[in-house]
């Protein structure tokens, strides 16, 4: 299939699946540079602690099953993913509650390999298959005045244990500026690794925006929203000065306290060879002409 954008990436550059899986290493080794120590509670997209080798095993970070690091592969299996509508709302056409199934047969599915970097600079490159986000608002119809997409995921108490504890501001919400969402790089992900998305990685349908740092994903949508206001997101309300609304990959904009120049390969060995980061990801040939003009220190 003829790609809309430049795919240097292979299978032969996957990450190893149980790489992918045992990325918690590198948080491990976050640790020892005392990284850790200094982060307030709350207040941090991912949670690092001293991992023993079992459980980075079953990491996984989705909030809603708790913090814990062994959590959502604990507990997402609670989550019943049988059944599911999104609701497509705001300024559009068609608004409505959507069937997943429905969903499903109406979309071009395909497989995608797309670099991930993790906000702690470190990163892999993981296999997707899902549909562009573009064909799913089109199938909606946005309207003109409409120039963001607000994203909510399930909140669901009985299915999701970690909605008892307010370390987020419930549900968890995204966002992006219209350009983003219709961007063809800008996909919905069903399937990880050639099958079905796991629900602690967001089944039954997660956001996947290459050029942004991973927390921007946001897992197990029920809402799309097309709205004329930026919308607000999880992280930047947690915390605005480390999170912005952007958070484009950049290795010159330093998250407050730690560099982004650089970034740890998950699957490169126990001690994880750096590398330097690529100004949005790698994707700056598709994606530097969204953002001409701006003060990226600013609008980080
Ligand atoms: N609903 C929801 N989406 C979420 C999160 C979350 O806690 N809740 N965590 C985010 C963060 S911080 C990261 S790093 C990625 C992790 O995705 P992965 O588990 O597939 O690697 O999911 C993002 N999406
Ligand atoms: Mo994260």
């Amino acid at each position: 299939m003829a790609h809309r954008w430049k795919n240097d990436l292979t299978w032969d550059d996957v990450t190893p699946e149980a790489a992918y899986l045992n990325r918690r290493q590198i948080m491990a080794g976050a640790m020892g540079l005392g990284l850790a120590s200094v982060l307030p509670k709350a207040a941090k997209a991912e949670t690092p602690e001293p991992n023993s080798w079992e459980d980075i095993t079953s990491y996984n970070n989705f909030y809603e099953f708790g913090t814990g690091k062994s959590d959502p592969a604990k507990y997402a299996g609670s989550l019943i993913t049988e059944g599911w509508e999104v609701v497509i709302d705001g300024m559009v056409d068609k608004p409505g509650t959507y069937k997943m199934d429905d969903i499903m047969a109406a979309m071009t599915i395909e497989e995608r390999i797309y670099r991930f970097r993790c906000v702690e600079a470190w990163s892999m490159v993981i296999p997707w298959n899902g549909f562009e986000l573009k064909d799913l608002l089109e199938m909606a119809g946005v309207q003109a005045e409409g120039k963001y997409v607000a994203f909510e995921t399930a909140n669901r108490p009985d299915q999701m244990p970690g909605l008892a504890y307010p370390v987020l501001d419930w549900p968890y919400v995204e966002g992006l500026r219209m350009d983003e969402a219709m961007h063809p790089l800008t996909m919905m992900a069903t399937g990880i690794y050639g099958r079905d998305i796991p629900n602690q990685n967001g089944a039954p349908m997660r956001l996947v925006v290459p050029w942004k740092y991973g927390f921007k994903s946001i897992k197990s949508i029920v809402r799309i929203t097309v709205t004329d206001q930026e919308p607000p997101t999880s992280w930047n309300k947690a915390n605005g000065r480390e999170y912005g609304f952007y958070s484009n990959v950049n290795p010159q904009v330093d998250h407050p306290r730690w560099s982004q120049a650089s970034e740890r390969v998950i699957g490169s060995g126990l001690f994880a060879k750096r590398q330097p980061t690529l100004m949005f990801n790698g994707y700056e040939e598709e994606v530097a002409g969204l953002y001409e003009g701006m003060d990226l220190s600013k609008f980080y």
